[in-house]
């Protein structure tokens, strides 16, 4: 992208950009929730939208000249639809935890008992923890892992909600590597009389190629960000049974935000649209190959993996299995220009700052386009990494070797 413009008057901002984009290029991204958008998204994101208010619904605003906007944000909505199978959907959400908030304002009071899964289990801060709105505002009931196979005890669950009786259950996740049963999250929502509300942020990637099971379809309400697997800009959306449109629509605005951000909108539309193209079923299909090769390589050098593997982009992996914490993983590997995220494991013994786990993900390396082979050389530098952790003539050799490595697979957006 070019930015004449902006070099020739603000250098200090300009500047700052340059050096992310460069850190970019020249750095291995790992972090499961970061992708890079294409060019065209990027130009939609950059473009005039941002100059509009259009507070309201196409055809009911609260301002005038909105007939263009209207034409944007329905050709974001329609493409949502076909994605996901959709009835309504609402593009507006500005992120996720806004679009989870406005999800809880649509559907329940204040005080009401909601089940979600517990953080260090792999839920999102959003799904009820003590210190998020969530927590505060309602009364939540956290699920766990199963402790032996660190995945969703669906029986488990279910004796939860019948003892708790909950209005709404909340299933999808932030650190969670298997594949979620929503047929059966239906089936004792039904049982409870509860609503059902999937978060599927992580997975949306995943689920429009069909390479996970889509809950839209049968779910009330659905929320994800567009930004990450979806490979869209940020922000978020959120889909529901046409019944409840209304009553989502008004959690969104008034309830929630004020005007939209229409530029975010018509970049939402793109990547809409780039996602219903085959080629994004090519790119779902790759991101978990190269996850399970990834899973599978860290498993050959000893590493633990949470749950043994993974069905989708990410995995967990429980660092103490090398005698070291998430947190000192996280650092060393900065290092040498790989960026990761530290993460609980479930029941962890550590504190959050310090956990015992590392979250690796590949949805960012996967649009480069890194494959199997290369995986396996990326599992190979983390591994020297945490070896070597106090050898810093090691650590800048394979910072060398990742950056020039790097440089081989171009991002589409710098
Ligand atoms: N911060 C995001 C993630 O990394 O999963 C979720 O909000």
């Amino acid at each position: 992208m070019d930015y004449t413009n902006l070099k020739n008057q603000d250098q200090a901002v300009f500047k700052t950009i340059e050096k992310e984009k460069k850190r970019q290029i020249n750095e291995i991204e790992l972090i499961a929730s970061e992708n890079y958008v294409s060019l065209a998204v990027l130009e939609a994101m950059g473009s005039v939208l941002t100059n509009k208010y259009s507070e309201g619904y196409p055809d009911h605003r609260y301002y005038g000249g909105n007939q263009i906007i209207d034409l944007v944000e329905n050709i974001a909505i329609e493409r949502a639809k076909k994605l996901f199978d959709a009835e309504h959907v609402n593009v507006q959400p500005l992120s996720g935890s806004p679009a989870n908030a406005a999800v809880y304002f649509a559907f329940l009071k204040p005080g009401d008992k909601v089940m979600g899964l517990k953080l260090d289990h792999g839920g999102h801060l959003s799904h009820g923890h003590p210190i998020n709105f969530s927590g505060m505002l309602y009364d939540f009931v956290q699920y766990e892992v199963d402790s032996k196979t660190e995945k969703i005890d669906m029986e488990a669950v279910r004796k939860l909600a019948l003892k708790e009786k909950p209005k709404m259950i909340v299933a999808g996740y932030s650190a969670y590597s298997r594949e979620i049963e929503w047929d059966k999250f239906k089936e004792i929502a039904d049982e409870v009389g509860a609503f059902t509300f999937a978060d599927i942020a992580h997975t949306a990637g995943l689920i429009v190629t069909k390479k996970m099971s889509n809950p839209v379809p049968f779910f009330d309400v659905v929320s994800t960000t567009t930004h990450k697997t979806l490979r869209g800009p940020r922000g978020a959306m959120i889909m529901c049974k046409e019944r409840y449109a209304k009553q989502v629509d008004r959690a969104v605005f008034p309830g929630m935000q004020g005007g939209p951000h229409d530029h975010i909108t018509a970049a939402k539309a793109v990547a809409f649209g780039e996602a219903l193209k085959p080629e994004f079923a090519e790119y779902g299909e790759q991101v978990i190959k190269n996850a399970q090769t990834m899973a599978k390589e860290f498993k050959n050098r000893g590493y633990r993996v949470i749950s043994d593997g993974t069905d989708n982009h990410l995995m967990v992996i429980d660092m103490t299995s090398k005698d070291i914490d998430g947190k000192t993983v996280e650092a060393v590997l900065e290092k040498c220009g790989i960026s990761v995220s530290r993460s609980t494991i479930p029941n962890d013994p550590n504190p959050p700052m310090k956990p015992s786990g590392v979250r690796f993900g590949t949805p960012a390396i996967t649009t480069r386009g890194m494959k199997e082979v290369e995986i396996k050389k990326v599992v190979e530098w983390i591994d020297k990494a945490i070896q070597n952790r106090d050898n810093k003539e090691v650590l800048k050799g394979i910072q060398i070797e990742v950056k020039d490595f790097s440089q081989k697979f171009p991002i589409p957006s710098a």
